[in-house]
């Protein structure tokens, strides 16, 4: 009996860490493109990666009815390195928009023109293994 109750243990424990990973993702608002944060106007935000493998998403929809052109841009926490990616989506196809490598501490950033209906998703995630729970970085958003 004792043998059996061994493998079973081990069982549940791997059941309980795999449970409470995906809780965790789930737990960090905008850690996917699905689940991206929606952006209404021009902001600026500060906010911290959690881990090497945490990502921030954030979208905006062109609903303006004319065509926008939008900036984004990532000012990496000191010593660190972060980036930013944008991905446009249009009637015609989806356009990934890289931004250069500025390495850490770094500002970097891209600017698009965005047609009535069209989207922009943006991506901040590691460059490599870098976070900080405590170092923000900011992000600017703007729309002209
Ligand atoms: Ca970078």
């Amino acid at each position: 009996m004792k043998k059996k109750l061994i493998p079973s243990l081990i069982a549940s424990v791997i059941l309980l860490s795999v449970g409470s990973q995906s809780a965790f993702a789930i737990k960090g608002a905008g850690d996917t493109r699905d689940t991206a944060i929606t952006l209404y106007t021009s902001t600026t935000r500060t906010w911290t990666l959690d881990s090497f493998n945490d990502e921030d998403w954030f979208k905006w929809r062109n609903d303006t009815g004319s065509t926008k052109y939008v900036s984004a841009s990532l000012q990496s926490p000191v010593g660190l390195n972060y980036d930013i990616w944008g991905y446009l989506v249009t009637p015609g196809g989806e356009y990934t928009l890289n931004t250069g490598e500025n390495g850490p501490g770094g500002l970097e950033g891209f600017g698009t023109s965005l047609n009535p209906g069209d989207t922009i998703y943006i991506r901040i995630k590691p460059d490599s293994f870098d976070y900080s729970t405590t170092q923000q970085y900011e992000f600017k958003f703007n729309v002209n």
